[in-house]
């Protein structure tokens, strides 16, 4: 299968996105645009960035910067770029919900940059209803070479995939879904100022760069207006709570039942924390589970542990 791109006013964009998950489009910012926001990127990683939150940012382990995320709260020209009629059209005419800016992420992929994982938006940044959408540009040519991107077409429909959870980095979509779903991947590479909308439920990766020039992308995030925020600790609630459900194997299971008064016992209680390490990367010690016995209280045991009480989260 190979992406099909369509014009900006093309009126089969909402239906390309509403059967495959993702929609190519060209031409999305022409080449000053491009150049424009490059030179403006520049600066901000040399005079903005190291001066505000370490957590809006994260690197590799060389230190590279992998992404950097809430751009257009810092600077008024990128704000600008955003929140030019064009690209809200564009989102606007492919969705039936009145979408807003969520955030503009920025993937800078230096020459010799990782991967990034496969991934699902709605993971870590979910909204209720889940109206979320990415439009992606990159401002480099994309090449095998330097990164392409792939989507796996109709993942859209399937829910939440599990993810791996591992400390310091972004939780990566469990790799056995992915061979079970490797003939639905799609490789994308496209010129720069091309590039994709997809909703919040497509996995996604890019690879590597493996040339000598950098392959920055940004991302600009929209939800629905009337969308709430979940909070991460109603996100890591729910997961909790299912693995409760599925190892205690009750049809329901609500945030603050409790554990052994729902029949659970301590081999049930031992498999559970094995897929609590295995999904968030923290070790909760058997003896210690009877302090956390609800998913409420699980859940919070696991933030602590993560340390993310100490960070603001969007
Ligand atoms: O540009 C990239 O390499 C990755 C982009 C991405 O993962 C995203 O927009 O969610």
């Amino acid at each position: 299968m190979e992406a099909q791109f369509l014009a900006p006013d093309d009126p089969g964009i909402g239906e390309a996105l509403r059967r495959d998950g993702v929609v190519y489009i060209r031409d999305i910012l022409d080449p000053e645009q491009v150049a424009q926001t490059r030179e403006v990127l520049a600066s901000y990683e040399k005079t903005v960035l190291p001066k505000i939150r370490r957590s809006s940012q994260e690197a590799d382990s060389h230190g590279r910067l992998v992404m950097y995320r809430d751009v257009e709260r810092y600077d008024p020209w990128l704000n600008d770029l955003v929140r030019q009629p064009s690209l809200l059209g564009l989102v606007q005419r492919a969705v039936d919900w009145d979408p807003i800016i969520y955030y503009l992420d920025v993937f800078p992929k230096p020459a010799g940059g990782t991967p990034i994982d496969a991934h699902q938006e709605l993971y870590t940044v979910p909204v209720d209803p889940p109206q979320l959408l990415h439009l992606w540009i990159p401002l480099e040519d994309v090449t095998p070479e330097n990164g392409s991107i792939h989507f796996y077409h109709g993942t859209h429909r399937l829910g939440l995939a599990p993810h791996v959870e591992r400390p310091g980095v972004a939780p990566t979509v469990d790799p056995r879904v992915l061979d079970r779903i490797e003939n639905m991947r799609v490789e994308v590479t496209c010129p720069a100022g091309w590039g994709a909308i997809f909703g919040g439920y497509m996995i996604h990766w890019s690879g590597p760069n493996r040339s000598d020039r950098d392959r920055p992308a940004m991302t600009i995030g929209l939800r629905g207006r009337h969308t709430t925020i979940k909070s991460e600790a109603e996100n890591v609630t729910s997961l909790v709570a299912r693995v409760f459900r599925e190892e205690t194997e009750l049809p329901t299971y609500g945030w603050d039942d409790d554990f052994y008064g729902s029949g659970g016992n301590d081999e049930v209680a031992g498999r559970v924390l094995a897929r609590i390490h295995d999904d968030h990367g923290v070790t909760i010690p058997l003896s210690d589970f009877s302090a956390y016995r609800t998913p409420r209280a699980m859940a919070a045991r696991v933030l602590e542990l993560q340390g993310h009480d100490a960070l603001d989260r969007r």
